[in-house]
């Protein structure tokens, strides 16, 4: 069995970095940089080289302890999404995000001499917690000028499993309350009043504490939905580019979270102001959805992200 070392020294854009933010893997191509924590299967940092600007939003107090989930970057929430439905002393959002991964295989894609992308895959440590013993799962990951993250689950027993689960992607954004996304515009439960069926906000600007799943119309798992971040200062441009855009499917719900001011100087591992340069914007599975996923017997399920 080869070890992490051995599998990343066959590889010209991967290698391996254990300093303060622990274990940790940098993946740096022609196209862009990443970097990933193997605690959680955690990307931390998303760079195109195109633009040199960072996709993902970290938090500066985030806590690299190797028990607690580390804020920001993409978080892994599964196989349960927020508070698990029957037992509320499990672990928010899962277990998988406050766990060790293992690097399973690297595949890079050579043009002209240059690595135009990679592909990582991941797989957790420990499975068959709390219940969830026949489900297996991977974290596949394909770096390029895009990063394009997949959560694949896979149901090996001779039972159905309720699955939910999110891709919690912080997003860095220049400031919240001069920011609007597109393309989220179905109904929402709004999470800090409680209430269903509120509608989208259009234009969908940012003030104040902002937790909400929007739920997509069942499509089965095949709607690909794309989430455009654009700042309101040049909103009169028509043809603004986004700050980022995400392209997200498998999922059903579409999850909008900023804590504010208030949930931001509260939380001990985000900055004060960490509020004003993030947005999380999740495709996830949730027990709210129109039809919530279950996996049968050998059946697979993938959920995507694609930053850009
Ligand atoms: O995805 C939104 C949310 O469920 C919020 O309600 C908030 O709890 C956030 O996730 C962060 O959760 P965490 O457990 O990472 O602090």
């Amino acid at each position: 069995m080869e070890t992490l070392f051995e599998k990343v020294n066959k590889t010209t854009s991967v290698t391996v970095e254990n300093e303060d933010k622990g274990l940790c893997l940098i993946v740096e191509t022609v196209k862009s940089k990443l970097m990933l924590s193997l605690f959680g299967g955690h990307v931390l940092s998303f760079l195109n080289k195109t633009d040199m600007k960072e996709r993902l939003w970290l938090s500066k107090k985030a806590i690299f302890d190797g028990k607690t989930p580390i804020r920001g970057g993409i978080p892994i929430c599964w196989p349960w999404f927020s508070a698990h439905v029957s037992d509320p002393s499990y672990p928010s959002h899962g277990f998988a995000r406050s766990q060790m991964f293992t690097l399973t295989s690297i595949r890079e894609t050579v043009n002209n001499q240059d690595i135009i992308q990679t592909q990582l895959t991941l797989e957790p440590t420990q499975l068959g917690l709390y219940g969830y013993d026949n489900l297996q799962m991977n974290i596949v990951i394909v770096v390029s000028d895009k990063l394009e993250i997949s959560i694949v689950s896979m149901n090996n027993g001779d039972t159905e499993v309720t699955l939910t689960q999110a891709l919690h992607t912080y997003l860095k954004v220049e400031e919240i309350e001069s920011t609007l996304i597109e393309g989220v515009t179905t109904d929402y439960n709004d999470k800090p009043s409680n209430t269903s069926g509120n509608k989208a906000p259009y234009p969908y600007l940012f003030e104040g504490e902002v937790d909400r799943i929007h739920t997509l119309k069942h499509s089965g798992y095949t709607q690909k939905q794309t989430v455009a971040v654009l700042s309101t200062h040049n909103a009169e441009n028509s043809v603004q580019k986004p700050i980022v855009s995400v392209e997200q499917y498998g999922h059903d719900s579409t999850v909008v979270w900023n804590p504010g001011q208030e949930k931001s100087v509260q939380m001990k591992d985000m900055e004060d102001d960490g509020y004003l340069s993030m947005l999380c914007i999740e495709a996830a599975n949730t027990s709210i959805a129109q039809i919530p996923l279950i996996l049968k017997p050998n059946h697979i399920h993938k959920l995507t992200q694609t930053i850009y």
